[in-house]
């Protein structure tokens, strides 16, 4: 089993811990000086940057969350000017304000070489063809990958999403040896595959890199079994970085997570205590190594856990387990970063006053599908069904170019949906992954 940078990922736990302080303390020094966000939520909770003197300090400083990003669009978390920026990204999915990400020239050398481990502890060398399904643009996916897979000398085929029937073309054509995408579109290749009566087995396909959205032991079986690879499973954060946080090994025990550029905590996501190791909670992360967007204990509201065992392959990071759900109520659909709260956004602004609805998804074959279904009101209940089509018709259009992912509209009578107390809407998710 090939490792990519043995040095640190096989570092022994003392050393990695005191190379974890001393990068600590640069961030938090870097970050007080350079972003008036954390400045004054420092000053606020009365701490400097000279009270972090041993990692277990980090209980001290200052949780961020989406919403401080939100706050300090576009460029406020900034810790470089602009003009040290040579690349800017985005996460999936469209809040009110996306989250603007941004790349120093040596942050994308930093992100190349974890992104290149992360393909390295899946069995990609510089003998694979690696094609990245994943979308090229704002979305970290694609780029990530693509420059760790060109770092370890592997040929690149950046297909971009969609055009299935080309990427299989492709795939058979070019011999493509690693694919890397959504788990979920691994299964639409294999699916797409059988229709066009081509044989997966018969493809040079071995190894796939699947992550950016949840999925589950039997759909790696599914997907194994339909496309005849070994497929992995890798997590990312474009808040953090993108993909390259964390990747599983060939040992298949969880996924490695880079302790010399993060810090993992497990936190509980109400009292937001920190858990003692082994325990299942939502995951916070602090970056080591970023220059232009340092992030200190930033809650990503993925629930996992942290193992600390040592695992077969010689890594002595800790590793994080199979993302198990979300502790706020954001869905992923189709890959895209979907909060249901959004919907009430786009509601009012066509006119409703105190909109209830429901959110359902469903997963037919190997997509998912979503529907908007919204009780009746006397503002979108018009007495002339042509009205009532355009409303539904503006509605689904809002949907999709706000959230970035389409839904079926159907109006439901009044007092028919069941929404839990305190909130306006309900999400139903059938999808069993
Ligand atoms: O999805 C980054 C990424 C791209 C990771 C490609 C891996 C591969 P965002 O758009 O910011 O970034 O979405 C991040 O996706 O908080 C998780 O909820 C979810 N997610 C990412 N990877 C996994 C995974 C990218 N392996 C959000 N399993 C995260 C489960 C995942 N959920």
């Amino acid at each position: 089993m090939k490792i990519w940078d043995v040095t640190y990922e096989c570092m022994p736990r003392a050393d990695v811990e005191q190379l974890q302080l001393e990068r600590l303390q640069a961030t938090v020094n870097r970050a007080y000086k350079n972003v008036t966000h954390y400045r004054k939520r420092f000053e606020e909770l009365d701490i400097v940057p000279e009270d972090i003197q041993n990692l277990a300090d980090l209980s001290k400083l200052p949780f961020t969350a989406k919403e401080d990003l939100e706050m300090n669009y576009p460029y406020g978390m900034f810790a470089v000017p602009l003009r040290e920026v040579v690349r800017i990204h985005s996460s999936s999915g469209m809040t009110e304000k996306p989250t603007v990400v941004g790349y120093t020239k040596n942050d994308i050398k930093t992100w190349s070489n974890l992104t290149a481990r992360v393909l390295t502890a899946a069995g990609v060398t510089a003998d694979d063809v690696v094609q990245v399904a994943f979308g090229y643009g704002l979305f970290t996916g694609a780029f990530g990958l693509h420059y760790g897979a060109e770092a370890i000398g592997a040929s690149v085929i950046p297909m971009g999403t969609g055009n299935t029937e080309k990427q299989i073309m492709i795939m058979h054509d070019y011999k493509t040896t690693v694919l890397v995408c959504t788990p979920s579109y691994a299964l639409t290749l294999a699916e797409r595959m059988v229709k066009m009566r081509i044989d997966p087995k018969s493809l040079t396909l071995r190894v796939g890199l699947f992550g950016g959205e949840p999925w589950s032991e039997p759909m790696r079986k599914e997907i194994e079994e339909k496309l005849g690879i070994k497929a992995t499973d890798n997590y990312g954060v474009s808040e953090i970085l993108g993909p390259g946080i964390a990747g599983e090994c060939e040992c298949e025990r969880g996924m490695h997570i880079f302790e010399d550029a993060f810090i993992p905590e497990i936190i509980d996501p109400v009292s937001l205590k920190v858990l003692p190791p082994g325990s299942t909670g939502e995951l916070v992360l602090t970056t080591l190594t970023k220059e232009a967007f340092p992030m200190i204990r930033y809650r990503t509201r993925d629930i996992t856990s942290l193992s600390y065992q040592i695992c077969d392959c010689g890594r002595t990071s800790a590793r994080i387990g199979r993302i198990a759900g979300r502790s706020d109520d954001m869905l992923i659909i189709r890959g895209i970063n979907v909060f249901p709260s959004q919907v009430a956004g786009i509601l009012v602004a066509l006119g409703e006053r105190n909109p209830r609805y429901q959110l359902v998804v469903e997963r037919k074959g190997t997509l998912d599908e979503f529907e908007l279904q919204l009780e009746a009101t006397e503002n979108v209940f018009f007495e002339d069904p042509r009205k009532q089509k355009a409303f539904l018709e503006t509605l689904g259009r809002k949907i999709s170019s706000v959230l970035g992912v389409s839904a079926a509209v159907k109006l439901v009578g009044p007092g028919s949906i069941d929404v839990p107390e305190g909130k306006t809407f309900r999400v139903i998710d059938n999808r069993r992954l």
